[in-house]
């Protein structure tokens, strides 16, 4: 029910919807003139007044507007419900926006491009913060935050997987193409047995190639023996084992290549997915960053 701003009936001006909403009037025109976002109601002789339907519709466009969706995508939503406050995407966990919380501009851009499935947007905002900041800052700052987004969405609502992977797709080209030093690699890095979740591993992989060490990256779902007959082909210094999920963290496969006949100087464990108690001398990373020196360190 409107009750400010009434002009004969239920409808509004467009300075009364403007206060109401805070906005400019010029953004009402604006939304007016490019997405079809305008007063309905025409009272011969008037201006043309806003509807109770256009204010739900101009509400939903602010509040999608303000989450960090582009404005024709938020319009071609706020178009298209019916009721508008409830078909629209919500903060209920149904929405199309990814939860990201404070985070950076770039990861409100990469947020923006992943939904609306524009993978060049993608890259180039991801290469970008590569290029300027480095591996490790584009990641802890930019994919991590979206990623986890990402997360929760699906969590929500069991969609937007197609995001999931075409996200997933960009990070790793623009993670691949970070320059690998010509170096004989001595660092081994796969994820365990089932575990489909490599862009930590991809991550650390760019971060080392940064600071000058090189890596064999085996990727995902490597069974238990096949890591065995790698570490006894390339008998590297330091192995890295993601594992993601509970039900891939098997210690048993760290305990494996802790036995085997050529043990790396370091044997390292990442990602959640491990039990709290690991095999004795391998080391629990917890962070990129850490990561990336703790491998260095072993190598140097
Ligand atoms: C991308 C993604 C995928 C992609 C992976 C693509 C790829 N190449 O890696 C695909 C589509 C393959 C996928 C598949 C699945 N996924 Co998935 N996926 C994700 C997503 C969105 C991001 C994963 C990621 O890279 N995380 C990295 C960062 C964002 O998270 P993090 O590990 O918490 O990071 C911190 C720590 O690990 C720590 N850290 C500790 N040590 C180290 C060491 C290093 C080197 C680094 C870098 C960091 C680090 O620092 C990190 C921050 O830097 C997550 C959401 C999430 N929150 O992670 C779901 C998520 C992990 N997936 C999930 C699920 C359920 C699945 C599937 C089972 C879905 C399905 N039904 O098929 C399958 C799993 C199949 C399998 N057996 O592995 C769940 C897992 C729930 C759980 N804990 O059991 C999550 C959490 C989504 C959710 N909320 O439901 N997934």
């Amino acid at each position: 029910m409107l009750r400010s701003g009434r002009v004969g009936d239920d409808a509004l001006s467009a300075g009364a919807v403007a206060r109401r909403l805070g906005v400019a009037v010029t953004t009402l025109r604006t939304w007016h003139q490019r997405y079809g976002l305008g007063p309905s109601r025409h009272v011969p002789g008037q201006h043309r007044r806003y509807t109770a339907q256009d204010l739900n519709r101009l509400e939903v466009m602010l509040r999608l507007t303000s989450q960090g969706i582009a404005p024709a995508e938020a319009a071609a939503w706020a178009l298209s419900a019916h009721r508008a406050t409830s078909a629209a995407p919500g903060r209920d966990g149904g929405g199309q926006a990814i939860p990201l919380g404070h985070a950076s501009p770039a990861a409100r851009g990469l947020a923006r491009a992943a939904m609306r499935l524009d993978a060049p947007a993608m890259r180039a905002i991801f290469e970008d913060e590569v290029a300027e900041r480095g591996v490790i800052a584009a990641w802890d700052d930019v994919a991590v935050p979206v990623l986890t987004g990402i997360g929760e969405r699906y969590q929500a609502t069991q969609r937007f997987v197609e995001v999931e992977h075409l996200i997933s797709r960009c990070v790793s080209e623009v993670f691949g193409a970070v320059p690998r030093p010509a170096s004989a690699p001595r660092v081994l890095l796969a994820a365990a047995d089932e575990e489909q979740h490599t862009l930590p591993l991809e991550a650390l992989a760019a971060g080392l190639a940064q600071a000058g060490v090189a890596s064999r990256l085996l990727g995902a779902r490597v069974p238990p023996q096949a890591l065995a007959d790698a570490v006894t082909r390339t008998g590297p210094t330091a192995v890295v084992l993601w594992s993601h999920m509970a039900g891939t963290g098997d210690a048993g496969q760290l305990a494996r290549v802790g036995e085997h006949p050529h043990r790396p100087l370091l044997l390292a464990a990442g990602g959640p997915g491990w039990p709290a108690v690991l095999p004795a001398g391998v080391a629990q990373l917890t962070t990129l960053g850490s990561a990336v020196s703790l491998v260095q360190g072993a190598v140097a």
